[in-house]
């Protein structure tokens, strides 16, 4: 029998109108997926969950600004605005999101020389954050993702479980994308090859 989990990626303060890392509309979606939250027995949650000086952040490289691009040890790397610091305000959960039923929490992006997008990988694609064992152990073999944001960490997610193995689901309804040079198409089609389940 199918076992279904809802991943809730990244519904922070940062993410929402007036962070610092703001997605447009990113708090329209947490009332859908509080309904969401109410209808899933198992749910997850991620947390993006960065130390100051975080090296996705552009105040870390001098003469660099938000929004380039720089060259990593594991390939390209968007820096970011200081978002989602450890411990901040802009680090928690939307005030909305109704998170208590979340059986788990994972954090990323806490290495400082390593971002991670995919609830899965740092962004090297090698180092694992232990959900996929953690999935298998408790034989969930369906995930839904929903949350912030739909062409980065939403999509990279999703791509993740499928290359993992995991029957994947994105609700687009329950997600709002940041759609950077036209990211947000790109990573549409991308998880549609992949066999991500787009609803
Ligand atoms: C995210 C950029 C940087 C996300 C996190 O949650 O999509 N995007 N950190
Ligand atoms: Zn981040």
């Amino acid at each position: 029998m199918a076992k279904d989990a809802l991943i809730v990626i990244d519904v922070q303060n940062d993410f929402c109108p007036a962070g610092a890392l703001a997605v447009d509309s990113g708090d329209e979606i947490v009332p859908v997926i509080n309904k969401l939250i109410v209808r899933f027995d198992h749910v997850i949650l991620t947390q993006d969950w960065h130390p100051a000086g975080h090296s996705s952040f552009a105040s870390t490289h001098p003469g660099k600004a938000p929004f380039e691009t720089i060259e990593m040890p594991y390939g390209k790397q968007t820096l970011w605005p200081d978002h989602c610091i450890q411990g901040t305000g802009g680090a928690d959960f939307h005030p909305d999101l109704q998170w208590t039923k979340a059986e788990l929490v994972i954090r990323k992006g806490f290495r400082p020389h390593v971002d991670s997008y995919s609830a899965f990988f740092e962004n090297d694609h090698r180092t694992p954050t232990g959900l996929a064992g953690y999935l298998r152990e408790r034989e969930i073999t369906n995930v839904t993702f929903v949350g912030l944001a739909t062409d980065y960490c939403v999509a990279y997610s999703a791509l993740d479980a499928v290359e993992h193995g995991f029957a994947a689901d994105v609700l687009l309804d329950a997600c709002r994308g940041i759609n950077l040079g036209g990211s947000l198409a790109a990573m549409i089609t991308k998880m549609r090859k992949a066999g991500v389940t787009l609803v």
